[in-house]
């Protein structure tokens, strides 16, 4: 088995004794030694040990301080510690639990129970990866809007909040433009609702492809979208804008789709101006903005 354990004791033998047990029914692949708290943190910051054994009584730092040290540092947080220490007595064993052990094993130790006790440290510590892991995918799929893989409309919201706030602190500008497809019901009526969703999630791939690394394209509604453009100006944004109205014009769709010709209309405001000064002004300028791009014949950006 691969990973890395640190064993952490000033008695030489105890160390040898430990590390051979567990090699001998082949648990690790690296094994670290160190003799006291102080060079076993050292050790365990350089080897990034996947599991620590520590005895408690040392010269130099104890495996209580030990145990305080790692509690300090957010990066070790989860790290399966387990005391081995001739300190028998309860209150040892509770205050050795109490600062962080995951558990505490007296000596003389049996290596059948450490060893069984090192798997179920081990097994726990792989379900809470599991876990960490399910939530960070979790977490990414509540962001993100399934039909087209831009962020969806509540998370458009957290995007906005920070990148507002993040203009007004530093006395920079924030634009936003809202796209909405033209005349996007005759897609669906002429070609079938599932070409309307290859004809959205093609609008929404061609819009990924220009955002730079600042900016935010989010599925607004039904053939709505709004792109977040920090540190970017009115003109700027109109710009950018500008170039999406052109980019999904010039698209060529897949077959059966191939002759058809989508356009977008698009409206663009941009924080701070007279009338907006918050992200609800922001996106009400940007709406009428669209609005009038709809009013003048589509296929249009409108400030
Ligand atoms: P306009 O130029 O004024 O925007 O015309 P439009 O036809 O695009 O405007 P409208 O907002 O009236 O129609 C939007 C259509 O988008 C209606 C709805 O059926 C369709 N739509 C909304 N969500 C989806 C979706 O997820 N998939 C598909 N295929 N169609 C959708
Ligand atoms: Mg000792
Ligand atoms: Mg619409
Ligand atoms: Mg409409
Ligand atoms: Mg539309």
């Amino acid at each position: 088995m691969s990973g890395c354990v640190l064993v952490i004791d000033d008695s030489a033998a105890i160390r040898d004794q430990v590390v051979r047990t567990l090699k001998d029914v082949g648990l690790f692949g690296e094994y670290r030694e160190a003799k006291d708290g102080m060079e076993g943190f050292k050790t365990l910051i350089e080897s990034k040990a996947d599991l620590v054994i520590c005895d408690v009584e040392m010269p130099r730092m104890d495996g209580y301080k030990f145990l305080q040290l790692v509690a300090s540092r957010p990066d070790l947080q989860g790290l399966p510690i387990i005391m081995l220490t001739g300190k028998q007595d309860f209150n040892s064993k509770i205050k050795g639990l109490e600062q962080g052990a995951s558990d505490y094993l007296t000596k003389p130790f049996d290596s059948g129970e450490l060893v069984a006790r090192v798997k179920v440290q081990l097994k726990i510590k792989s379900l809470q990866d599991e876990l960490k892991q399910a939530n960070e995918q979790l977490k990414r799929l509540t962001n993100i809007d399934h039909l087209t893989g831009l962020f969806n409309r509540r998370y458009l919201a957290e995007i906005l909040e920070a990148e507002f706030f993040r203009a007004k602190r530093n006395r920079e500008s924030l634009s936003l433009v809202i796209v909405d497809i033209d005349f996007f019901k005759q897609v669906n009526d002429t070609y079938g609702h599932q070409n309307g969703d290859v004809v959205l999630a093609s609008v929404a791939n061609v819009v990924q492809q220009h955002l730079r690394a600042y900016d935010s394209a989010a599925r607004y509604g039904g053939e709505e979208f709004v792109v977040v453009y920090p540190g970017t100006s009115l003109e700027g944004g109109a710009a950018a804008a500008d170039r999406l109205r052109q980019a999904v014009l010039d698209f060529t769709f897949p077959p059966p789709l191939q002759d058809l010709t989508v356009t977008i209309s698009a409206g663009v405001a941009t924080y701070p101006s007279p009338l907006i000064d918050n992200i609800d002004s922001l996106f009400r300028q940007a709406d009428e903005a669209l609005y009038r791009a709809k009013q003048n014949g589509r296929n249009r950006v409108e400030t």
